[in-house]
């Protein structure tokens, strides 16, 4: 059998425009419009301003935590988090994660130590972060990958059994719970990101939450150069302020986030109903009792089932203007200036190493219709019923993972 529909074999793809992963949400435009002309007639665009005050109470409110302070971006917001925690020496982090996680200890000259992660849910593994635990570790980062909430029972028990802190990088988790709690509420703090990427943005943002006051008056002086009064510093600090505009988007946002998230569920109901009883293909499951924000669709490829490698898939798809994307590959270890260090470090982390062969994250959100995904569902079925054909045009010809 041929591909005979596949741009692979056509050379005309379906998607005219490029179809990515990671499209903005705006929400309402005429409300983000009305709050970014209240900003350019007040003249005050940044240094906390009204909007970013009314961002922060929304967010406390949203998260039921007493402190949910908004930064910048998720890396200064880790980078602040990190040395407000004091964190020195080594801190066990996965792997498999975006590189913002490493590189926020690393701009520190603390050194990361790469822990593996479990299988089924992606995230941190608790038993092995217990054997990379050494007398220079002081602290924990555990991620929530795809807004799936880490084993934090585990991992509070480990960080409380050798004295050292836990924290999370929950940058894909707003809007996620673990037992009925928000995310944000656990840890010595969380730390989002509202990043455009995100199902909910800021342009740029990030927020740092935490119930612990003593820490959120540390952050506070931090993100503003360790100011505490006019002309007064008792604080080494940075910029990590948020400015006014960001906080418009970010407000607006919260406006329309059931809509945003109902959207984000018809769409990996579909995704799962299409393609999750294909083998081989095996789509990332959420806890339903819990809140997920659903905004990522993440399918593991297993090659021997399928006959074609991830790689292979994403090579079909970019043919056709969807850009999937391979998160988090190669993973953070096998990237500069860690696979420098740890160069054997991937002998440690089978199950990071396998997922980053496999994972396959498809566009989602409000800018992609039912229709577009079934035409790339469609895509998808078609290369799987014919993997070998599909494999020697592949080989045959010039598409390649490189970008364009
Ligand atoms: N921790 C974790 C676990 C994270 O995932 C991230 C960020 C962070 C920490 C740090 O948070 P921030 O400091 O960024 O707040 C993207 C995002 O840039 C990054 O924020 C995100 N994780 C990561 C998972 O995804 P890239 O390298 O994939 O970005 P890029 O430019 O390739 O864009 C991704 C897709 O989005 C493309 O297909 C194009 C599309 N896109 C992008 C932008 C910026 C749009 O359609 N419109 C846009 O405005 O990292």
């Amino acid at each position: 059998m041929r591909p005979a529909h596949l741009a692979i074999s056509t050379g005309r793809p379906h998607f005219p425009e490029p179809l990515h992963v990671g499209r903005p949400n705006i929400g309402s435009e005429e409300r983000l419009l009305q709050r970014i002309q209240q900003v350019l007639d007040r003249r005050w665009f940044t240094n906390l301003g009204p909007l970013v005050q009314e961002f922060e109470d929304k967010l406390k409110q949203t998260l039921g935590v007493r402190h949910c302070i908004p930064i910048c971006n998720a890396t200064i917001a880790l980078e602040i988090a990190i040395r407000a925690a004091e964190l020195k020496g080594e801190v066990i982090v996965p792997s498999f994660t975006f590189i913002a996680t490493a590189h926020a200890l690393q701009w520190q000259e603390i050194t990361p130590v790469f822990c593996d992660v479990q299988p089924g849910t992606h995230n941190l593994d608790p038993a092995q972060g217990a054997r990379l635990i050494t007398p220079r570790t002081s602290g924990i980062i555990g991620v929530h990958v795809w807004g799936k909430p880490c084993d934090h029972a585990a991992l509070q028990q480990l960080a409380d059994r050798h004295g050292i802190t836990l924290m999370y990088d929950a940058a894909h988790a707003f809007g996620c719970s673990l037992h009925g709690t928000p995310l944000g509420n656990f840890g010595l703090c969380e730390v989002f990101s509202f990043h455009a990427t995100k199902f909910f943005n800021s342009f740029e943002g990030g927020a740092i939450a935490t119930n612990n006051d003593e820490l959120a008056r540390k952050i506070r002086l931090m993100k503003n150069f360790g100011f505490s009064g006019v002309d007064q510093v008792t604080f080494l600090g940075t910029n990590g302020k948020m400015t006014e505009i960001a906080a418009a988007m970010g407000l607006t946002g919260l406006e329309s986030l059931a809509d945003t998230v109902a959207v984000n569920v018809r769409n990996y109901t579909q995704y799962r109903a299409e393609l999750a009883q294909h083998p081989g293909l095996e789509m990332i499951q959420f806890d339903e009792a819990e809140d997920n924000n659903y905004q990522y669709i993440v399918f593991e490829v297993e090659e021997e089932l399928t006959g074609i490698s991830r790689d292979e898939l994403v090579q079909i798809l970019k043919a056709e203007n969807v850009l999937a994307r391979r998160y988090f590959y190669p993973g953070c270890h096998r990237m500069e200036p860690y696979c420098s260090y740890f160069p054997h470090a991937g002998l440690l982390l089978p199950h990071t190493e396998r997922l980053c062969s496999r994972v396959l994250v498809l566009p989602t959100g409000t800018t992609v219709a039912p229709e577009d995904i079934q035409a790339i569902c469609q895509i998808i079925k078609t290369a799987l019923a014919c993997p070998e054909a599909c494999r020697a045009i592949l080989q045959a010809s010039a598409y390649s993972l490189a970008e364009p």
